[in-house]
């Protein structure tokens, strides 16, 4: 039974249940006893796995078919009805033609199966960021991940009333092919599609398709921002909690930064560290005209390998309740998970992220390199005071950051809002191992944003200046920061983790205007005396202020080979590039002479 009289919704899920022909139509209510009810029909099904109730309380294994285990890029399109609107960094297809094509692909997709209704909120329901979205889906395995990231149900149609305003997600397994497999925006319809895929990248709507698709073109109509940042807070000593909005490139510790743990000695001191999101942040000027932020998402959808009691305790722990595990490795021997890296002791009977009987004996990694737990906020044990407060938190330093070997310092800021613009616009991280294809390659990933923004580039770097404008000098500083720089034989000269916490004090030092910084041809890099190393040790070795030194240089040569790489990417944005990004790569060009 519909659990809404509003007609604009009522009309279309009749709509898109002509087209898809479900045997039934199911409201999901967001009760627990719902949810526990397809739980049971997920494990009778085989759809799910039960886990171990004493060791892993209300957890839940999820194989993802074997060619269905990452996001898309190539398979996701913005669909404006200007092809230019959409950009040359966006897939783009005509919206007429794509409902046409796709309704072909959707047309009795449901038959034999059942359709849910899922109503969700992203951000707090009722709070000033607030936006709603349905997604349709016929996945047990979406509404039980959807219910973990999201606020759903009941209270969302209470808030929505008779509104017209929300975004449309329709998702169908279908037979899961690759060929035609399409992951759909229509940003001027407020509308998604998602079709053959049941991996949570591609159909868990309200994440990177709601919350960065849909929500950056919203974003740049209304006046707000829709990052893919972490946001973390950090607690002096005296009480008093600054945040920061990190955006990061994929594999380079964002979840990690975003609960950090502060080294002992900051600690006993008195310092704390409270994460507030992973992965998006939304922005909004409050009324005190600086810049606010939310987390919009209920939960955490983290990749699992390499996540343990050492590099993030914060996660692993999140994780131990009322989580469901994606293409881990199943250990048989307690029915437990187990992932690569998470300790050294694999399960000896074992089943891979395959299904197929594992004891690690042959050399393939059990669990999939992208495979993911999705836990709710609540477990997390650094998690902010402040989640769940619908005004936000007030963003003192944005900071940016990739993965270079040689290039970037350890941390800079810019020298104003512009030109901390251009920084972002021409983020880079290089490739690693972890991915297929050759290693140290610089991609570049405006913002972190290449694969998330609902629209032309160009047009969203002139949306950024905007904000600045607007916020003149209550606008948060912008800084860059590379925990990745080696030495020529590849070792990593900073020890990372929770010691990245000893920069984050300089950026929040800046921020207040109490330290001194010494201007280059990039931005403001810090003295060498005013990072605290004191205690601090790499590979097993004293770090020495000399050691601090090297990663604070700029060898101008190889920003220089940068800047080539720069106007490559420019040329690509053509004349929608805001004139005052060319100005500052121009003001770079003329630094490094
Ligand atoms: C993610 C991503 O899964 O950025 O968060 O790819
Ligand atoms: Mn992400």
């Amino acid at each position: 039974m519909a659990l809404t009289t509003n007609q604009h919704v009522l009309k279309w899920v009749d709509e898109m249940v002509a087209l898809t022909k479900p045997d039934r139509v199911v409201w999901i209510d967001g009760s627990e006893e719902q949810l526990e009810a397809l739980r049971a029909e997920a494990c009778a099904t085989g759809e799910m796995e039960k886990l171990n109730e004493e060791k892993l309380p209300g957890c839940y294994l999820h194989r993802s078919a074997v060619n269905d285990v990452a996001r898309v890029e190539g398979r996701t399109f913005i669909c404006t009805r200007n092809k230019e609107d959409a950009g040359p960094t966006n897939n783009w297809m005509d919206p007429q033609e794509t409902y046409e094509k796709l309704g072909k692909l959707y047309d009795g997709a449901m038959k034999g199966r059942t359709m849910y209704v899922i109503p969700y909120c992203m951000a707090h329901v009722g709070s000033p960021f607030a936006k709603i979205g349905f997604e349709l889906t016929d996945s047990i395995y979406v509404v039980l991940s959807m219910a973990i990231m999201t606020r759903i149900g009941q209270e969302v149609l209470d808030f929505l009333g008779d509104s017209p305003d929300f975004v449309k997600g329709l998702h169908a397994k279908k037979d899961l092919s690759e060929e035609d497999r399409y992951i759909v925006h229509f940003p001027e319809d407020n509308t998604i599609w998602s079709i053959n895929s049941g991996y949570g990248g591609n159909v868990l709507l309200g994440k990177k398709c709601f919350a960065l698709r849909i929500a950056s073109f919203q974003a740049r109509k209304e006046g707000w921002m829709a990052e893919h940042m972490l946001i973390l807070g950090i607690e002096n000593p005296e009480g008093e909690t600054k945040y920061v909005c990190a955006a990061f490139p994929s594999a380079c510790g964002k979840t990690n930064l975003a609960m950090l743990i502060p080294p002992k000695k900051y600690a006993e001191m008195g310092y704390k560290a409270w994460c507030v999101g992973d992965d998006i942040a939304w922005l909004r000027i409050g009324e005190d005209g600086r810049l606010w932020a939310v987390n919009p998402e209920y939960g955490f959808f983290g990749v699992a390998p390499g996540t343990n009691a050492k590099s993030n305790p914060n996660a692993l722990a999140t994780t131990r309740r009322n989580t469901i595990f994606t293409n881990v490795v199943h250990n048989l021997e307690d029915n437990t998970i187990w992932w690569e890296k998470l300790d050294k002791n694999p399960p000896k009977h074992a089943v891979n992220w395959k299904g197929e009987p594992w004891d690690g004996s042959d050399g393939t990694p059990g669990a999939h390199p992208n495979s993911r737990f999705t836990a709710p906020s609540v477990n997390c044990p650094c998690l902010s005071p402040e989640y769940n407060n619908p005004n936000g938190v007030p963003i003192s330093a944005i900071i940016f950051g990739g993965r270079r070997a040689k290039t970037a310092p350890l941390v800079y800021q810019s020298r104003d809002w512009a030109h901390g613009v251009f920084v972002g616009s021409v983020l880079a991280s290089e490739t690693t191992a972890a991915a297929a294809g050759a290693v140290g390659v610089v991609r570049r990933d405006p913002m972190a944003m290449l694969p998330f923004c609902g629209y032309h580039m160009g047009d969203y770097f002139g949306h950024w200046l905007e904000m600045g404008e607007k916020l003149g000098d209550k606008a948060p500083k912008i800084f860059h920061v590379n925990w990745f720089r080696t030495d020529d034989e590849g070792n990593f000269l900073w020890p990372g983790f929770g010691d990245n916490m000893r920069v984050l004090l300089w950026i929040l030092a800046r921020c207040e205007g109490k330290v001194s910084a010494r201007e280059t041809a990039i931005g403001y890099l810090p003295y060498v005396k005013d990072i605290d190393i004191e205690g601090l040790e790499n590979n097993g070795r004293e770090f020495t202020h000399m050691m601090l030194d090297e990663l604070l240089t700029v060898d101008k040569a190889l920003w220089r080979e940068d800047v080539e790489g720069i106007e490559t990417f420019y040329a690509k944005l053509g004349d929608r590039l805001p004139a005052k990004l060319r100005e500052e790569l121009e003001t770079l060009k003329e630094n490094l002479k």
